[in-house]
């Protein structure tokens, strides 16, 4: 694992070694980067990147919300991204007067089909379709519990801040009551607001592997936070980040998200496969496991074993009342 780092000084090439001892390149892409000095941001066809909401830029950070109440801003990448194997570096701040858990709601940094689109999570539309990866600041779920006086056994206890994946297919929804938890692909604790220091979160996506680093305490070293593999995800969707603060507020700004190609060697088998994907799903997870050739295969099985069975119950029913109909026959016959 490379560090955050030689990340930074390597900033426009380097070759580092993958987890499974695979020799990556990495290549910054700039058309998919957002940093200093933010040019032309938010004014119409002169950017990669598009504002919308409250979000606003300033010469040092893109603010997606303002400390203050009920305030929602994104903003967007307008090319869709056709790289195989990537990783984006999110340098961010989130900061505001409230106390702790007197704050929220967070940020989320977004690899969908959709873009543009407002709505209750974290600012951008829920059933969405592609990665979602969520700085929560807010524990919805626990304040849920405590009202209704019930207690969080600690197996299940999250501690807030915390940093979660989900992928959605378009038909799942985020339950924002819950923090997100029956969608929770993995996710960490990540004590991210009021830093002194600067705060890094890293995705990087290689192999159909999904990996989050975080780097926030300052001492330029990643630490784990989620790392899961099967994680199948579309080629040309659009990155981007949004943001949203309700009764309760903070800044959620973002500094710069430079995203680096990665060069991947790969069998034959594996680049026909990747060339499948056209929804996202996730291996061994329920909500999202792909259909495979043997369920496909299996569940038009059941559906022709289903309508013959029918048929032949019907057809049963048709032999059985015309066998009656002859033998009522010949009886009567008999009697006279
Ligand atoms: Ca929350």
């Amino acid at each position: 694992m490379i560090s955050g780092s030689s990340l930074i000084l390597f900033a426009a090439f380097s070759v580092s070694l993958c987890d499974d001892g695979h020799e990556m390149e990495e290549f910054l892409k700039r058309e998919y980067s957002l940093s200093k000095p933010y040019q032309g941001i938010g004014v119409s066809g002169s950017s990669h990147w598009e504002l919308m909401g409250d979000a606003l830029v300033t010469t040092d950070y893109v603010r997606l919300t303002p400390d203050h109440q009920s305030k929602q801003g994104a903003v967007w990448s307008r090319i869709p991204c056709h790289l195989r194997d990537w990783e984006l570096q999110v340098h961010f701040k989130v900061h505001g007067q409230g106390k702790k858990n007197l704050n929220g709601d967070g940020l989320a940094v977004w690899y969908t089909q959709e873009r543009m689109q407002k709505g209750p999570v974290f600012g951008n539309r829920d059933f969405f379709t592609g990665l979602g990866v969520f700085v929560d600041t807010y524990p919805n779920e626990e304040k849920l519990l405590e009202a209704q006086r019930k207690r969080y056994t600690p197996r299940t206890q999250r501690i807030f801040p915390y940093v979660l994946a989900m992928v959605g297919n378009g038909s799942i929804s985020y339950d924002h009551e819950r923090d997100g938890r029956p969608t929770e692909l993995g996710g960490c604790s990540a004590m991210v607001r009021n830093l002194k220091h600067d705060s890094f979160l890293f995705i990087r996506y290689v192999r159909r592997r999904l990996t989050i680093m975080l780097d926030i305490d300052g001492q330029q070293e990643w630490r784990d936070c989620l790392d899961v593999p099967g994680v199948r995800l579309p080629q040309g969707y659009y990155f981007g980040a949004s943001a949203v603060t309700g009764d309760l507020s903070d800044n959620h700004d973002l500094i710069s998200m430079k995203l680096y190609q990665l060069t991947v060697l790969r069998s034959k088998q594996e680049d026909e496969e990747q060339q499948e994907v056209l929804v996202p799903s996730v291996d061994n997870m329920e909500l999202l496991r792909p259909l495979t050739d043997a369920e496909g295969m299996s569940s038009v099985t059941v559906f022709f074993s289903v309508l013959f069975s029918m048929l032949g119950v019907f057809l049963l029913l048709v032999v059985g009342l015309v066998l009656y109909g002859h033998w009522s026959e010949s009886r009567r016959k008999r009697f006279y």
